[in-house]
């Protein structure tokens, strides 16, 4: 099996499926016999970015780490899965930079209405209470990318569908 590395960037709100697609695709992906590397906030923020919070500048921070381990984790073969919020245009501007080539954008677009309707941890709810400030959709800002290279919808379409998108998406960039 013949892989070409490169970094998976998945761009999205919270509850938008990301992680969810994530796993997904790198099981799969396990499945057929390639490498992987799975970064995402959860794993990142627990350790690497143990002391940021979700201010401008750190999430800034936050996205600069993820592209920067993305890159060695690239640069050492691996097909790399990044899952992050990445909220605005120059957070992504500044990861694409700093990937270059290897950066491909996937944005899990989900209207916050439907994530907040889901609300599988109930941080929506918790912040619409006050109890979190600044979060993404509701007092944070979420700006639509406007450049992916690939958009899944996931409010109109089962999980299944979107991964099945994803992977045809996905195998013929990473396979030689
Ligand atoms: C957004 C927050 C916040 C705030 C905690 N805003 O659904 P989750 O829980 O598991 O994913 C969200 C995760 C977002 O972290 P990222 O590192 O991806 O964000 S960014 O790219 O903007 O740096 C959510 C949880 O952290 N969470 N507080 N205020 N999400």
């Amino acid at each position: 099996l013949h892989q070409k590395s490169c970094v998976l960037w998945m761009v999205g709100l919270s509850g938008s499926g990301k992680s969810t697609l994530a796993k997904g695709l790198e099981s799969v992906l396990h499945e057929k016999g390639y490498l992987t590397a799975l970064l995402d906030g959860d794993n990142l923020r627990s350790g690497i970015n143990n002391n940021l919070g979700f201010s401008e500048d750190d999430r800034y921070e936050n996205i600069r780490r993820a592209a920067e381990a993305s890159k060695l984790l690239a640069n050492n073969g691996l097909i790399t899965i990044c899952s992050l919020i990445s909220p605005t245009e120059k957070i992504r501007q500044m990861a694409s930079g700093i990937l270059g080539d290897l950066y491909t954008e996937i944005y899990i677009n989900c209207p916050v209405e439907v994530c907040e309707q889901r609300d599988v941890k109930g941080l929506y709810a918790k912040a619409r209470r006050g109890e979190i400030k600044n979060f993404t959709g509701i007092d944070a800002p979420f700006e639509e990318p406007a450049n992916a290279d690939l958009v899944l919808n996931t409010a109109e379409n089962d999980l299944e569908t979107s991964l099945n998108d994803l992977l045809s998406f996905v195998l013929p960039k990473i396979n030689y």
